[in-house]
């Protein structure tokens, strides 16, 4: 590629179809301003003509740079699903610290989490994925790891962590970790060493470099300021593109791949199912550690993003730790990618590629031109059209992730509709989608008690890193009250307070034990449905507010039929060779608010 190349070539590149996708949403702007002809044929040079002032010239540079590292193009079929555990399974996401405490410390724990697998088993998830639990100063609440073989002693110990792994699997279940290898704490012996002795091994495990006033690039960090720490004593800068204690490792080092993937090995060898791998597409950092375009930067929030999210190596590296640990032990990997569209998934994800089984893409958690610390109203006809595109376009050789929360992001129940009279229906709503539509859903803590935000009072109540820079920034230019406002807007501590175990708990309430009884009905269905699991997927119905599709395999048919807001709308009337198996918030031939029902071919 390079600058007589057309649009629609650009377009056509796994790379340049995400980039371009990104910029469309991060925009607002619709997929038809680069498909129609007249913008398809113009050659980059001349629309480089048009906006090079406003986004400089290495703009056009940093695009083919990323372009022309990709050789491969993806393949994208649409036969017969293959068959694997985890395509059948349901996730649940715990977020330990929160889940829940056995000891009353306030802290969630191991032996709380022992204490709740019946009544996971219960509502029928099939796989729990735990954020991590190793020992880690708590800078960022775990994902800054100090000892990737170690217990942190406020989840419990090692003998805690065999006796969850084992009634696990006595369940029935299995287990995923998290496996944050894009960096490591400060604090771990490794770094320490490091940046103690010049001649180390560990020197090379992270990004130093000597000398100079000012930081080696423009590179931001994720939480706030320069993503170089300046150690003057030493004559030293060490790149972290999280927090100032979690420094990034060297994926070009090979002793270090060495060392991870042995630490990797003896976890599987423990018997854990897989891993989800925490932003694992920035393991390969572009050569020279160049700066970032300022553009990309302003619009991606983070300049230097395009120097890493996709770095020339990141093949080489996913291809290696599968290689030697995960397919030896046939354990299953999906990828945590922010950034990465769906043309670059099926680079990573691909079953011919060798690399992730899945991926967490999140170009879904917020519609078009919105950020996650807005408060607005999220429109599920956004999200009905992206689960269209991705399930019509992802090709059968790949699988979606499911999910509205994690512990990055506040609820989707919130953003969807605030107003508490409307949890119950739209937790349905949600839980009707996530377990009938193509892919495999991951369900977070929570969400089957119908959760929606927390109700924080004032900034001391915010724990997480992120918020609180954020307030500290905001507050450069907006009073106290704005800044708070758009910090509980986003803030991720929406996700990673305690769950309401007690009695007392506004989850106990009728309504919410109503959600909990539709989720565990709606998974012991999905279970029974192969035809959820692997069928084809068809639109009948995408009208304004309406999502009416099928899902087929073998002769067998289930169709869904939602209402994605207030106001009651004709359901859809699938003829006497179905029946209805399930129904919310509808009767007498409409759909109320947030309605839906469920037909099966009789
Ligand atoms: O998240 C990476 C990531 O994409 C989020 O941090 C996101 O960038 C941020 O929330 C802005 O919205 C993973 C973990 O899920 C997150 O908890 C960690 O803080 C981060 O990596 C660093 O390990
Ligand atoms: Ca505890």
């Amino acid at each position: 590629m390079n600058r007589e190349s057309k649009i629609k070539e650009i377009y056509a590149n796994p790379v340049g179809h995400d980039v371009i996708s990104k910029l469309l949403l991060q925009t607002g702007k619709k997929k038809s301003l680069v498909t129609n002809p007249l913008v398809g044929n113009l050659k980059l040079k001349t629309v480089e003509r048009f906006l090079k002032k406003k986004v400089g010239t290495d703009f056009f540079d940093a695009v083919l740079e990323l372009l022309n590292s990709e050789k491969d193009v993806p393949v994208t079929e649409h036969g017969a699903i293959s068959r694997a555990w985890w395509k059948e399974a349901v996730f649940y996401q715990i977020y330990p610290k929160s889940f829940a405490d056995s000891n009353g410390d306030g802290i969630g724990d191991l032996r709380g989490i022992i204490g709740k697998l019946d009544y996971l088993k219960e509502l029928g998830v099939d796989a729990l994925w735990l954020s991590p639990i190793y020992e880690s100063p708590m800078d960022d609440n775990g994902y800054d790891i100090s000892n990737y073989e170690a217990i942190n002693p406020d989840f419990g110990t090692m003998e805690d962590f065999d006796e969850l792994l084992n009634e696990v699997h006595k369940r029935g279940m299995k287990l995923i970790m998290d496996l944050v290898i894009n960096h490591t704490s400060d604090e771990h012996p490794w770094f320490k060493e490091a940046l103690e002795n010049p001649d180390s091994k560990y020197r090379n495990y992270y990004f130093f470099r000597e000398g100079g006033e000012n930081p080696p690039n423009n590179w931001l960090s994720f939480f706030g300021g320069s993503a170089w720490n300046h150690y003057e004593n030493k004559n030293l800068w060490g790149l972290h593109l999280f927090s100032k204690k979690q420094m990034d490792l060297n994926w070009e080092s090979s002793e270090m791949r060495d060392d991870i993937i042995a630490m990797i090995n003896r976890w599987l060898d423990k018997g854990v199912d897989g891993f989800r791998m925490d932003v694992i597409n920035y393991i390969s950092k572009s050569e020279g550690l160049k700066d970032g375009n300022e553009f990309i930067g302003d619009l991606m929030g983070f300049p230097g993003v395009e120097k890493y999210f996709y770095g020339p190596h990141l093949h080489d590296y996913l291809k290696e730790i599968r290689a030697r640990a995960f397919e030896p032990h046939g354990a299953f990997s999906v990828g945590e990618t922010p950034g990465i569209g769906m043309e670059m998934a099926k680079l990573v994800t691909g079953e011919e590629r060798k690399e992730l089984d899945m991926i967490f893409s999140f170009d879904h958690l917020e519609t078009p031109g919105h950020t996650k610390y807005e408060d607005y109203v999220y429109d599920l006809n956004f999200y009905r059209d992206y689960q269209i595109e991705w399930a019509q376009n992802y090709g059968t050789n790949h699988r979606s992730a499911l999910f509205y929360n994690n512990h990055d992001n506040p609820r989707m129940l919130s953003k969807v509709n605030p107003v508490p009279e409307y949890n119950g229906a739209v937790a349905k709503l949600l839980c009707a989608m996530q377990m009938t539509l193509p892919g495999t859903p991951f369900v977070f803590q929570g969400d089957e008690m119908g959760l929606s935000n927390y109700d924080f009072k004032s900034i001391d109540d915010i724990n997480d890193l992120e918020g609180k820079w954020m307030y500290r920034d905001l507050l450069k230019d907006h009073t106290e009250e704005e800044a708070f406002k758009i910090v509980v807007a986003g803030t991720r501590d929406h996700t990673r307070v305690l769950l309401p175990w007690n009695e007392n708990a506004p989850f106990k309430q009728k309504e919410n034990e109503q959600v909990r009884e539709f989720y565990r009905k709606l998974i012991k269905f999905r279970k029974e449905e192969p035809e959820i699991i692997y069928g084809d997927f068809t639109v009948y119905r995408k009208d304004k507010d309406l999502f009416t599709y099928s899902r087929k395999l073998e002769g067998r048919e289930c169709i869904v039929d939602c209402n994605l807001s207030t106001g009651k709308k004709k359901e859809y009337v699938p003829g006497d060779r179905y029946k209805k198996v399930f129904s919310s918030n509808s009767d007498n031939g409409y759909l109320g608010d947030y309605g839906v029902n469920i037909f099966v071919l009789k």
